[in-house]
């Protein structure tokens, strides 16, 4: 992973003229002359300047010459085909096999905060397993008055909350602790989806088990091979996590644990068990049988730092970036971004177009829900020169996103977990974008 590695972008410069080329018939099929064309009219800023009328506006099109899709078409839609190019997508050298591995979410792509479910990154240790609703079970164990196992069915009887959190794997950005790498965001923080979750609170799972006085941490395990067995403190079970059976208000995806799975605002992604199976109430905290040594902050002194559960405060531009560079030269920019924090809401996101020198306040735009994604804009004036874009968020308790810099001084360079640091772009006076570090 040392060398800069360009390899997952051969397809990635997918822009919307190309998509528009293979998309059918050419526009240029439908010039002919019009009663219009010399009218005189005037193509709005950002429209095609040609000379002449755009027709565009004076012909009628083919999409309006006869019938669209009948209602269905598609029983179950897809995005249309000219954003396709809208995907997950893999580093093939990151890792060994694909059922063991990580993809990442096109956050480069996405507008707003929640991530669709189709494209929202995924991670597995052992490959997504298909389990059905009526084959799924889950054991509430241990330390506990009654022993229980629920069905599918007796979930859905409990009372539902719904909530709003992100899910970040805890290596989101490890590629990167050695220096700028991949080029584009969707490699460097793509790590992160964030959905609306709708199910049950694992405190009045664990109220009907009834907690024994000793019970100090459940023990949480998947149904798949790898089972991701992680150890969580009953402070944390009893506060805000979830079992969830809905995300984006359908059914979990089978890639996200179909049916059920955990759900841990602002913690790292690997204590979100996925197809949740069992519920061990422990004095405790149990080691999982194949991991103990992983998840864990290698420091320069060979010592770890283990347990660092939450997320902190992180921010990314997403727009432009490496995979969306400025197509439409100077004047009005839009640059926007992603900002999250596992302590709680968003505060503040700072802007420096200028590498960190001067920073200017972005707008939150909709509504900073605490340990879930929020969205930043801030409209700018591009004068045609260099950028070196950064952004910079700050938490409800006060904390600030802090230079990759100021982590290595702290962690060193054996790191690969929990990097948070300020992502810098480098906008070229041709609006190429490339990911760079600055001293
Ligand atoms: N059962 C099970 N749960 C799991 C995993 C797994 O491999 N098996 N991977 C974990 C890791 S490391 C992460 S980052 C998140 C990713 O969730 P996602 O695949 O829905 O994005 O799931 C976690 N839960
Ligand atoms: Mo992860």
């Amino acid at each position: 992973m040392s060398e800069k590695d360009r390899a997952p972008m051969a397809d990635e410069h997918i822009s919307d003229e190309t998509m528009r080329e293979k998309a059918g018939p050419s526009r240029r099929g439908f010039l002919r002359n019009s009663a219009l064309a010399g009218a005189g009219l005037v193509a709005g800023a950002g429209a095609a300047r040609a000379e002449g009328p755009d027709p565009l506006i004076t012909e009628v099109q083919e999409w309006a010459s006869g019938f669209g899709d009948a209602v269905d078409a598609s029983p179950y839609g897809m995005p249309i085909r000219f954003e396709a190019h809208v995907t997950r997508r893999n580093v093939e050298w990151l890792t060994e096999s694909p059922v063991s591995s990580i993809n990442f979410t096109p956050i480069h792509a996405l507008e707003g905060t929640i991530t669709p479910q189709g494209c929202a990154f995924e991670r597995h240790h052992s490959g997504a397993i298909e389990l059905s609703k009526q084959d799924y079970r889950l054991m509430i164990n241990g330390l506990v008055d009654r022993p229980l196992v629920f069905t599918y069915e007796d979930l859905t009887r409990f009372p539902r909350h719904v909530m709003t959190a992100f899910c970040e794997c805890a290596a989101n950005g490890g590629m990167e602790w050695g220096g700028a790498q991949l080029e584009g965001c969707q490699y460097t923080q793509g790590m992160i989806h964030n959905m609306e979750y709708t199910g049950v609170m694992l405190r009045d799972l664990l109220a009907e088990a009834g907690v024994q006085a000793e019970g100090k941490w459940v023990y949480v395990e998947g149904a798949d091979a790898s089972s991701n067995g992680r150890s969580i403190p009953m402070e944390k079970a009893l506060d805000d996590v979830m079992v969830a059976f809905f995300a984006n208000g359908e059914a979990l995806r089978k890639e996200h644990g179909y049916p059920v799975r955990l759900v841990v605002p602002g913690w790292e992604g690997n204590m979100w068990v996925k197809w949740l199976r069992r519920i061990g109430v422990y004095d405790r905290a149990v080691e999982s049988r194949e991991e103990t040594s992983k998840y864990t902050d290698l420091m320069p002194d060979g010592r770890a730092r283990k347990w660092t559960w939450v997320m902190d405060a992180k921010s990314v531009i997403t727009s432009p970036s490496p995979q969306v560079p400025i197509r439409h030269g100077k004047g009005p920019l839009v640059i926007t971004g992603l900002a999250w924090s596992g302590h709680g809401a968003i505060t503040r996101v700072d802007v420096s177009l200028d590498g960190g020198r001067n920073w200017q306040t972005a707008r939150i735009s909709g509504d900073a829900k605490k340990k879930a994604l929020t969205r930043f804009h801030l409209d700018i004036d591009w004068d045609g020169s260099e950028l070196f874009l950064q952004s910079r968020a700050v938490d409800e308790t006060g904390y600030v996103q802090p230079t990759k810099q100021a982590l290595r001084d702290i962690r060193g360079l054996n790191n690969v977990y929990h990097n948070n640091g300020i992502q810098t772009w480098w906008v070229r006076a041709d609006g190429e974008v490339e990911n760079v570090e600055i001293a």
